[in-house]
């Protein structure tokens, strides 16, 4: 595999890694359609655990087939597959070495009442199935927010120790933080913020809003304002809050809408510096034609000049 300079370039951001890490990370960053763009666009398929098997794949039933994922990412050309325990080790004898894997090592529910996750697979498990990173979800706000945190200090050590990289979904909810909260800018900022104090080498996060929710930050914001209507500038602001786009980010793409509005979501990440996008119910809930022609469409914009 030979890299490009673009991700050399990354590689390098990532200084106290060692060489298992950094052969992983570039594994991913030279996969697909986008191998050495410096972009990524990966397919997250945890939704079962999140949603429930109905929610996430009635509305196109060949997805509740593990193996359709890992054909779908891979047919698509995308840079890696994330997936919790059970749907990686369905699939793992017969796509092995065809796309790199993001073992999910921690998931909630929607049967709970409370904003946590549990830990579902362990850093073994990643390496017994050839995985290039561990995924953990962190709920910056949540009662439980502390405990997560730990949790991903204890994961990180043993995969960075092992030779993995680390990706952090982070997602903030919780008690002082309503929907809209959820995904304003500044609490974006934070959470991805946190992300990268964690040690992750990816970071994944909701694209902003123009809101402004906490009423400390306010006043910073009017003071050194960003310009909130400004899509791309939006993403600009978590990227520079990724220590100031040393670390990779990439943005989630959501509830299923319509192909336009993500790819709108796309340009702005594009144009704003971010390092792609990590998108799974607008890909498997749409028919495998009508995804893979958005995948597609996805990587072009990627592959254009920003
Ligand atoms: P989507 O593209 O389907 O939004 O997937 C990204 C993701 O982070 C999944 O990994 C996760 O299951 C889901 O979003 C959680 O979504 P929500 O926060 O809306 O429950």
């Amino acid at each position: 595999m030979k890299l490009t300079r673009r991700v050399k370039e990354i590689l390098s951001w990532y200084e106290s890694d060692n060489p298992g890490t950094k052969m992983n990370l570039a594994r991913i960053l030279m996969e697909g359609k986008l191998g050495g763009t410096g972009r990524l666009v990966i397919l997250p398929v945890d939704q079962g655990f999140e949603h429930g098997p109905a929610r996430s794949f009635a509305p196109n039933p060949a997805a509740y087939d593990p193996r359709y994922h890992f054909e779908l990412a891979i047919e698509a050309g995308l840079s890696a597959y994330a997936a919790p325990l059970g749907p990686i080790e369905a699939g793992a004898a017969t796509y092995a070495g065809s796309i790199p894997l993001i073992l999910k090592v921690n998931s909630s529910n929607s049967l709970s009442t409370t904003k946590d996750q549990a830990v579902t697979a362990t850093v073994s498990d990643a390496l017994r199935l050839g995985c290039s990173a561990i995924g953990f979800t962190i709920y910056p706000g949540s009662e439980y927010q502390f405990e997560m945190m730990e949790e991903l200090r204890e994961l990180t050590a043993e995969a960075k120790a092992a030779g993995l990289a680390v990706v952090v979904w982070s997602y903030p909810r919780g008690p002082m933080l309503d929907k809209v909260g959820e995904t304003a800018l500044d609490i974006a900022a934070y959470a991805a913020h946190m992300a990268a104090l964690t040690g992750a080498h990816i970071i994944k996060v909701k694209p902003p809003t123009e809101a402004i929710f906490l009423d400390a930050a306010k006043k910073t914001y009017e003071q050194n304002p960003v310009d909130v209507k400004d899509y791309a500038a939006r993403i600009n602001h978590i990227v520079q809050a990724c220590f100031a786009g040393r670390r990779l980010v990439v943005f989630s793409g959501g509830e299923a809408k319509s192909a336009e509005a993500l790819l709108n979501d796309v340009r702005a990440i594009h144009a704003g510096g971010g390092n792609g996008s990590i998108v799974g119910r607008n890909a498997f809930q749409r028919p495998k034609a009508e995804a893979l022609k958005l995948l597609n469409d996805i990587i072009e914009v990627y592959k254009s000049k920003p």
